[in-house]
C-alpha cells in the first residue's frame, strides 16, 4: 500500500477551530454527536446534542408568525448579508467542509461559491415571487394567485454537500416567509454550525427574529420529530432512497410535503462521435472527482462498442496516475472517502461485479494513511451486462463501463436503473442528443450534452425522478415548492354571477 501523509488531527482540530471562531460559532457544551475527520479518520470534537427538537419547532414557528410578514424584498436583505458573509468567510467555510468531509481544497471553496450563488438568486426572487392572472369567465371579475409562505420548513442534509444543499433550501425558503429548522448529517455538524452562525448574525443586523433559522444536532430519532411535526409543513430531504423511503409515507400520512432528493445512478452515454478528449475528462471528473460522492457523480459509462476499448484506455491511464491524498495539499484530486463502511461497501460492490463476470480494470485498492481514515483508488470495472449490482447506488468511486451497438439500446440502458436523478450524452451528431434530451429520451432531471453528470449550477431546478424522489430544489421555479398557493376571485361588478352558467335565484 502506498502511504499517504496527512496533517495530524491535533492541526485540523486547531484549523476548525479558528475557523469556527471567525464565523462566531461556538461547540454545543456536552456529549452525543462526534465531529471526525476523514482525512485522519480520528475524531475532532464532542459536542452536545440538540436536548430537545420539539423546542426549536415551536421557537421556528413563532418566529416564522412574525418573518411572514416582513416584506419579501426586506426579507431578501437578510439572505443578500447571508451571502455577503458567506464570501467573507468563505475560506473558513472551505476548511470546515474539507476536515469534516475531506473535500479537496478547490471543490470546498466551490460549495461555498455554490451558497454565494444561490444567496444572489434568492435575492433576485424575493422581488418576484409572481402568481399569474387568469381571465374570468365572468364579467367584472378577476382571476389570480398569491403565493404566502408555508410555515417551518425542515432541511434534513447529507455530509456530501454539508452546506451549499442547506443554502439551497434556506435562501430559498428565507425569502418565501419560511423559518428553517436543519438537521445536517451527523458527520457534518461543525460545517452546520459555522453556516448557521453566519445567518444569525444576518438575521440580528437586520433586527429579524432568532428562531428564524436554527440547527437541531440530533440523530435519527432527534429528524423523526421533524418528520412527523404537523407544524413542519414542507421537510426538505436529501440523503438516501433507505431514508427516503422511510420518511416519505409518514410525511404523506399527515399530508405535508416532501421534497426528496435521493439516491441517483448517473450515466454518460459516449457515441461513435463524441470528442474523445473532452468526454475522457468529463467523465474523469464526474467519476472520480469528490471521491465519488456526490449525488451527481457519475457510477455508468454506456460506450459504443466502436470506441469502447480505446475509451476505457485512456480512463485507465488517467485513473491510474490520479493524485490521491490528503485534501489538504494542494495537488490532490481524489481525498478520503467519509469512513470505514464507504470504503467495505465499494470492495463489497466490485467483489459483487466481478461475481456477476465484470473485469476489474484499474483502481480498487487502498492507500494507507494509518488508522480509520480511507483512500481508496477510483475504480473502473467492465460490466457485460446491467447486473443487480450496476444498477444500485454504491456512493464511492467505482465507474462501470457498459457497451452498446444503437442509440434506442444505450437510452435503454440509461434508463433501466431505479434512479433518476442525472444523465449525460457526448456526441456530436446532434439528432443523438436531441433524441436524449426528448420525451423518449433520458429519464432523468438533468440531462447534459457534452459535459458530465456533476456540477450543477444553481440557475437550474436540481433534482431527478423515480426512486430520486421527485423533489426539485435550487433555480428556476423551485421557489414555489416553499410557499403556499391561494386562488383569488375577485367581484368588481355590482352583479354575483355565478360560474358554469349556475343559476341559484
Ligand atoms: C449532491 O450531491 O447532493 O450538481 C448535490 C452537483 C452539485 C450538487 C450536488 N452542484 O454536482
Amino acid at each position: 500500500m502506498t502511504t499517504i501523509t496527512t496533517p495530524s488531527t491535533a492541526e485540523l482540530r486547531e484549523l476548525a477551530k479558528k475557523s469556527l471562531e471567525a464565523c462566531g460559532a461556538t461547540i454545543p457544551e456536552g456529549t452525543g454527536i462526534t465531529a471526525r475527520s476523514p482525512i485522519t479518520g480520528e475524531s475532532l470534537f464532542e459536542l452536545g446534542e440538540t436536548p430537545d427538537v420539539a423546542a426549536a419547532i415551536d421557537r421556528a414557528h413563532e418566529a416564522f408568525l412574525q418573518w411572514r410578514s416582513v416584506p419579501a424584498p426586506v426579507r431578501g436583505f437578510v439572505v443578500k448579508r447571508l451571502g455577503e458573509l458567506i464570501a467573507e468567510h468563505k475560506q473558513d467555510v472551505a476548511n470546515l467542509i474539507t476536515i469534516e468531509v475531506g473535500k479537496i481544497g478547490s471543490e470546498a471553496l466551490g460549495e461555498a461559491q455554490e451558497m454565494i450563488d444561490i444567496c444572489d438568486l434568492a435575492v433576485g426572487i424575493s422581488r418576484q415571487l409572481d402568481g399569474r392572472t387568469m381571465p374570468s369567465e365572468r364579467p367584472g371579475h378577476r382571476l389570480m394567485e398569491t403565493w404566502h409562505p408555508l410555515g417551518v420548513v425542515a432541511v434534513i442534509s447529507a455530509f456530501n454537500f454539508p452546506a451549499a444543499v442547506w443554502s439551497w433550501n434556506t435562501a430559498l425558503a428565507l425569502v418565501c416567509g419560511d423559518a428553517v429548522i436543519w438537521k445536517p448529517s451527523e458527520t457534518a455538524s461543525l460545517t452546520a454550525l459555522a453556516c448557521s452562525a453566519l445567518l444569525d448574525r444576518a438575521l440580528k443586523e437586520h433586527g429579524m427574529p432568532a428562531g428564524v433559522s436554527q440547527v437541531v444536532l440530533t440523530d435519527a430519532a432527534g429528524a423523526s420529530v421533524l418528520v412527523d411535526s404537523p407544524k413542519v409543513p414542507l421537510v426538505s430531504a436529501t440523503g438516501s432512497e433507505r431514508m427516503g423511503a422511510q420518511i416519505a409515507p409518514r410525511i404523506a400520512a399527515r399530508f405535508g410535503r416532501a421534497l426528496l432528493e435521493l439516491g441517483g445512478n448517473n450515466a454518460a452515454i459516449v457515441a461513435p462521435s463524441a470528442d474523445l478528449d473532452l468526454a475522457a475528462r468529463g467523465i474523469v471528473f464526474s467519476a472520480a472527482g469528490t471521491a465519488g460522492q456526490r449525488c451527481t457523480s457519475m457510477r455508468r459509462v454506456i460506450a459504443h462498442s466502436s470506441l469502447v476499448d480505446d475509451l476505457v484506455g485512456r480512463l485507465t491511464e488517467v485513473y491510474a496516475r490520479l493524485p490521491i491524498g490528503s485534501p489538504t495539499d494542494d495537488g490532490t484530486l481524489v481525498g478520503p472517502v467519509i469512513n470505514p463502511a464507504a470504503y467495505e461497501r465499494m470492495q463489497e460492490a466490485i467483489e459483487q461485479a466481478v461475481a456477476d463476470g465484470g473485469e476489474l480494470v484499474v483502481g480498487g485498492g487502498r492507500r494507507d494513511a494509518g488508522g480509520d481514515a480511507f483512500y481508496v483508488e477510483p475504480a473502473i470495472v467492465r460490466m457485460p451486462a446491467q447486473t443487480d449490482i450496476v444498477r444500485r447506488e454504491t456512493f464511492a468511486p467505482l465507474l462501470y463501463v457498459l457497451e452498446y451497438d444503437t442509440i434506442e439500446q444505450a437510452i435503454a440502458l440509461q434508463n433501466d436503473v431505479p434512479q433518476g436523478l442525472s444523465s449525460s450524452i457526448f456526441t456530436l451528431d446532434q439528432r443523438e442528443a436531441e433524441q436524449f434530451m426528448a420525451a423518449e429520451g433520458s429519464d432523468c432531471g438533468i440531462v447534459n450534452v457534452n459535459i458530465g453528470t456533476s456540477g450543477a449550477e444553481i440557475g437550474g431546478a436540481f433534482g431527478g425522478e423515480k426512486t430520486t424522489g421527485g423533489g426539485r430544489e435550487s433555480g428556476s421555479d423551485a421557489w414555489r415548492a416553499y410557499m403556499r398557493r391561494a386562488t383569488n376571485t375577485i367581484n368588481y361588478s355590482h352583479d354575483l354571477p355565478l360560474a358554469q352558467g349556475v343559476n341559484f335565484s
